[in-house]
């Protein structure tokens, strides 16, 4: 989902992402019935003025849908700001501290040779960092793009068995994804030594003490990040994974709101925030909360699976070029038709990821092309997770 801001000088406008997969259709009314009509003949200038207009002018405030809407004009106004300055964003934020950000894609296979070879495939393309998954361990975006976790976690030989009758889903057994993710990760650390850099999502989907014991079964493993260990309900929980773990925690990408990620920063619970930037209301906020995270020894690790647009992906980055605090970014490669949806895709190459040198964010949009890609409004599947005996857990 991006948002174009349009101004009253013809050809100038701006665009920002506000990406929500599984429910864009509401994200589209709340910027075309409700953020227009308050904001048309407003001064593009004043970018924290509109950000707190919109985010309190529905009274109700934050949440998926009003967040993404508004970040995906917020993010358009930094656009047209770097746009009338003549420069990228990188550049009006103080200067880059770094090149290109270090970047993770991810690697899975239902076998532990499947796994190493796509592994090998992208330490060959110059990775150093690289998320492991097997089987369909945990819902969420495959190495192919595809969203959407397997019939069982880990590889499909779970011992469990559904009840008679039981809902269909996405099946996925707790036991066996910790007991079979610990043996990947223990063979990828023997076959590749320390060349690479493993990180691991647990993606919410264990019981607070059994993910506070796989983080510390994780330890030997020596993570460069254990992601989304504790759902964003059981925050509380990171206290004592924070004391029962050296394992580096990572967290963020399913939060809304301050009240979510604060507690978290503040008590030092957490090492890497993993923001959805869209998610979290855009840039601003985003840019705010990376100053806070620096005083506290937090690095950013923003989210950029596939279901992030390459304006979003290119925030990310202008964001990380300036961040003293960057931890690193994971990035699902532009592939098919995308670089010509997005022309100005910032380069991945070696590991790294490159801006370009254009004003704004950088990224433009054919809209003529992006017509022949319509979003798909199907009901979502891999979210239906159920443990073996059919109870629905989140996904
Ligand atoms: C990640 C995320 C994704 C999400 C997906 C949801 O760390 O990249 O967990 O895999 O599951 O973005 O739509
Ligand atoms: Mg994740």
């Amino acid at each position: 989902m991006v948002v174009k801001v349009e101004t009253s000088e013809p050809g100038l406008y701006g665009l920002g992402c506000g990406t929500f997969t599984q429910r864009y259709l509401p994200v589209r009314s709340a910027v075309l019935d409700y953020l227009r009509p308050l904001l048309v003949g407003r001064d593009i200038a004043r970018i924290e003025e509109l950000w707190r207009l919109m985010m309190f002018n529905s009274y109700w405030r934050n949440g998926p849908v009003l967040n993404n809407a508004v970040s995906g004009v917020d993010m358009a106004l930094w656009d047209l700001k770097g746009k009338l300055a003549k420069m990228p964003l990188y550049d009006l934020w103080g200067g880059k501290c770094r090149e290109a950000a270090a970047v993770y894609q991810h690697a899975d296979g239902e076998t532990l040779e499947e796994l190493s070879d796509h592994v090998q495939q992208q330490l060959d393309q110059g990775m150093r960092h690289v998320r492991i998954r097997f089987g369909g361990s945990a819902a969420g975006t495959r190495a192919s793009g595809e969203t959407g976790g397997l019939a069982y976690g880990g590889p499909s030989d779970s011992p469990a068995r559904r009840p008679d009758g039981a809902l269909e889903g996405a099946y996925f057994d707790p036991r066996h994804y910790t007991l079979s993710t610990l043996k990947a990760l223990q063979h990828v650390r023997e076959r590749f030594g320390d060349q690479i850099e493993l990180l691991h999502d647990v993606h919410e989907r264990l019981t607070p003490i059994d993910a506070i014991g796989f983080a510390k079964d994780c330890e030997e493993f020596k993570l460069f990040f254990l992601e989304d260990a504790l759902s964003p309900e059981d925050g509380a929980w990171f206290e004592k994974m924070r004391s029962a773990t050296t394992t580096p925690i990572a967290v963020g990408e399913l939060f809304n709101h301050p009240n979510e990620w604060m507690p978290l920063i503040e008590n030092r619970w957490i090492d890497f925030i993993r923001m959805h930037v869209s998610q979290m209301g855009g840039l601003t906020p985003a840019r705010k909360v990376t100053a806070t995270a620096e005083s506290f020894g937090i690095r950013t690790a923003w989210h950029g699976p596939g279901d992030v647009s390459p304006v979003g992906h290119a925030a990310n980055l202008h964001l990380n070029l300036t961040a003293p605090n960057f931890g690193i970014q994971e990035l699902q490669p532009f592939t098919g038709p995308t670089p010509e949806v997005f022309p100005g895709c910032p380069e991945y190459r070696d590991g790294y990821f490159y801006p370009n040198t254009k004003p704004g964010i950088g990224v433009d949009l054919n809209e003529a092309l992006a017509e022949k890609y319509p979003c798909d409004p199907s009901v979502i599947q891999w979210t239906q997770a159920r443990l073996p005996d059919g109870t629905l857990v989140k996904p």
